[in-house]
């Protein structure tokens, strides 16, 4: 894994660059791997050694919406274009996290002298390293926001956008490459609903974010003048959101709760906020 993970950070800049075919091939033409290719095939191959666990559920991104639009307005002392869904859905995952540890560490295996057997471990990681799936000319880098959990929405938001310039010009340094603790995976700007992420090698989980969609829902209400409750079909932001993770040593039970909480969160910005150091 180690090797894996410093192939990555040992992408150089130039290797970066070179392009997939771009255009259709009027006839057969064989090429090697890019560099992005290669640890993509690596990472990915070591990846799909873990027992995978997938669990989706739909989050009401109605409350995101307007407060993504709030505190965009107010910004003005950091250096940020606009403030996107990524760095509230990067802090409050992070938030959520604080009470699912296992989530964020990683599987330590080593071989015993006879080699016959492992001895594993769980690293139980400190810093939440938030990877963020990101596409960029030369292919799929995964980028990491270091120290999520010490950092501000705003502070996030700064970092990704760094990430995001950098990502634009192939120009994602190693250090940001190394580290990452957990992923997030957006792919919903692009269209979608739900997905299969894989998780990253040195890692036991990872989020994907589906295209957010106006759609019609159940809403229990009660009558202002009667008292009486009724059901009615309201239009709601809603976000699909899919999970996979290492199934050796996480369970669908600890998925389903640590959901259930990102959900809370986020259809409460404002518990968000009071939960805040
Ligand atoms: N559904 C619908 N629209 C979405 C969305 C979603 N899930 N997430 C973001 N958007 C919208 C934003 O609102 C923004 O529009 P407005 O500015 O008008 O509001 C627009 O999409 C573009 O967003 P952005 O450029 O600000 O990007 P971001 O910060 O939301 O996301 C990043 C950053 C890095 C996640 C994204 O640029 C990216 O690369 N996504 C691809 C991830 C990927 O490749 N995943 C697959 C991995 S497995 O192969």
């Amino acid at each position: 894994k180690e090797d894996v993970l410093n192939h990555v950070a040992d992408l150089k800049i130039a290797d970066i660059q070179k392009p997939y075919v771009s255009q259709y091939p009027v006839e057969d033409k064989i090429v090697p791997l890019t560099n992005i290719q290669k640890s993509m095939f690596k990472i990915m191959t070591k990846s799909l050694q873990i027992p995978h666990f997938g669990y989706s559920d739909e989050y009401s991104f109605d409350n995101v919406i307007s407060f993504r639009d709030m505190i965009g307005q107010s910004n003005n002392q950091f250096s940020i274009k606009k403030i996107s869904y990524m760095p509230i859905l990067i802090k409050s995952f992070s938030v959520a996290l604080q009470q699912f540890p296992i989530l964020n560490a990683s599987i330590i295996e080593k071989e015993n002298d006879d080699g016959d057997s492992n001895v594993i471990k769980i690293r139980y990681r400190s810093a939440h390293n938030v990877g963020i799936a990101m596409d960029t000319p030369g292919g799929l880098l995964v980028p990491n926001i270091k120290n999520v959990q010490t950092k501000s929405i705003f502070e996030i938001s700064e970092d990704l956008q760094r990430l995001q310039e950098a990502g634009k010009k192939n120009l994602i340094s190693p250090t940001d490459l190394k580290d990452g603790t957990i992923t997030l995976s957006n792919i919903g700007i692009i269209g979608g609903i739900f997905l299969s992420p894989v998780v990253v090698c040195s890692e036991l989980c990872i989020a994907a974010i589906g295209k957010i969609q106006r759609l019609p829902r159940f809403e229990i209400i009660k009558d202002k003048i009667t008292g009486e409750i009724k059901e009615q079909v309201v239009a709601k932001n809603i976000v699909p959101i899919s999970f996979s993770a290492d199934h050796r040593v996480i369970d669908g039970v600890t998925i389903a709760k640590f959901s259930q909480r990102w959900k809370n969160l986020l259809e409460n910005p404002a518990l968000l906020s009071a939960e805040l150091r």
